[in-house]
């Protein structure tokens, strides 16, 4: 049975790139919604990936739509609606505003698709993950935040400059919030299960957290918006994993229940840490023996989100 995918903001950047890397791995239809007013750009944009199948030898149906009746039976749905930052913004101010769009996105999926998994990218990421399980009530299981996919794929990319190896051969680990205090885990960094401490003074390895850290700041500013190609990559590997039952492993923001090994207790927030994805939606958050001063910072990382979740109208009541 051919499975659905949804994309919710399908039109826009992000979302229409997942959409693409989705439709080339033939593993779903898709249908890529937005909101009326852009529902001509919408169509057109899924015609446009709809054509591209037939250079790339893809058979995934691809439409694109402003009904929500469209989504329905669909086995994952992503969300890549709202606003993206500006050169300047941080992720954060973008809460408000994101958090009363995705709290009608999520009254719809419950309603017309109560069945699926959503993977949620709209920023700031963390928080609008604990706002799609709050509204819509779904198990931990099928609410899951991309960010940390992106977050490695950038680290990777630094590092493996700076080695001067291939990107392919980079294990790394990155938890906490998506933002400035995210924590990309040193002693859980490898080439080829080398740690990257054999291979990178200290000083170099903190060039490449820096970089990591600030690499989406630094990309809006030179693209006046924020990233969509790797986003959309990461999406699509997170998507395969699931439909295709892979199990494979992705930093990724989950809502903690307190009782994940390794993580200190902490419960009610959604915070970024290593799950392993597969037909279940999330299988598994993998524990992590993290140093001492590493552990401090993912600790100062979930105090800042907690701050975040607190100002949350769907917190507050
Ligand atoms: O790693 C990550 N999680 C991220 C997240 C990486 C990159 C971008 N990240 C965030 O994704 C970004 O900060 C934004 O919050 C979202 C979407 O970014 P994108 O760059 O795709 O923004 P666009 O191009 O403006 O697209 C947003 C679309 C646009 O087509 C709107 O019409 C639509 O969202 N939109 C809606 N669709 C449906 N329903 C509603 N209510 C709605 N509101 C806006």
């Amino acid at each position: 049975m051919k499975h659905k995918v949804s994309v919710i903001g399908g039109a826009g950047n992000v979302g229409s790139s997942a959409v693409l890397e989705i439709a080339r791995r033939d593993i779903a239809d898709v249908v890529m919604l937005d909101l009326e007013v852009v529902r001509e750009k919408t169509m057109g944009k899924a015609n446009d990936t709809s054509q591209a199948g037939s250079i790339l030898g893809y058979s995934s149906v691809v439409t694109g739509t402003s009904d929500y009746e469209d989504v329905k039976d669909s086995d994952v749905v992503i969300i890549t609606a709202g606003l993206p930052r500006k050169p300047g913004m941080s992720r954060d101010d973008l809460l408000e505003i994101n958090e009363k769009i995705i709290t009608e996105i999520s009254e719809n999926i419950r309603k017309y698709a109560p069945d699926s998994k959503i993977i949620i990218v709209t920023n700031p990421i963390d928080a609008m993950n604990y706002v799609v399980h709050k509204v819509t009530g779904f198990p931990n299981e099928r609410v899951i935040g991309m960010a940390g996919e992106l977050d490695t794929a950038r680290f990777r990319d630094f590092l493996s400059k700076k080695i001067n190896v291939s990107r392919k051969d980079i294990d790394v680990t990155i938890l906490g919030t998506h933002g400035d205090q995210m924590v990309p885990v040193l002693e859980a960094s490898s080439v080829r299960g080398i740690g990257i401490s054999n291979l990178l003074s200290d000083e170099e390895m903190e060039e490449c957290v820096q970089k990591t850290v600030s690499a989406g700041g630094d990309l809006t500013k030179m693209i006046g918006t924020s990233a969509w190609i790797a986003p959309g990559v990461a999406i699509s590997e997170m998507v395969a994993s699931i439909l295709l039952d892979q199990k494979r492993v992705f930093s990724a923001s989950v809502l903690m229940t307190g009782n994940e090994e390794g993580y200190g207790g902490v419960r009610d927030v959604c915070i970024g840490v290593p799950v392993v994805l597969g037909k279940n939606g999330l299988e598994r958050v993998l524990p992590i023996r993290m140093n001492p001063g590493t552990m401090e910072k993912f600790k100062a990382s979930v105090a800042k989100e907690i701050e975040k979740r607190d100002k949350l109208k769907v917190f507050k009541g």
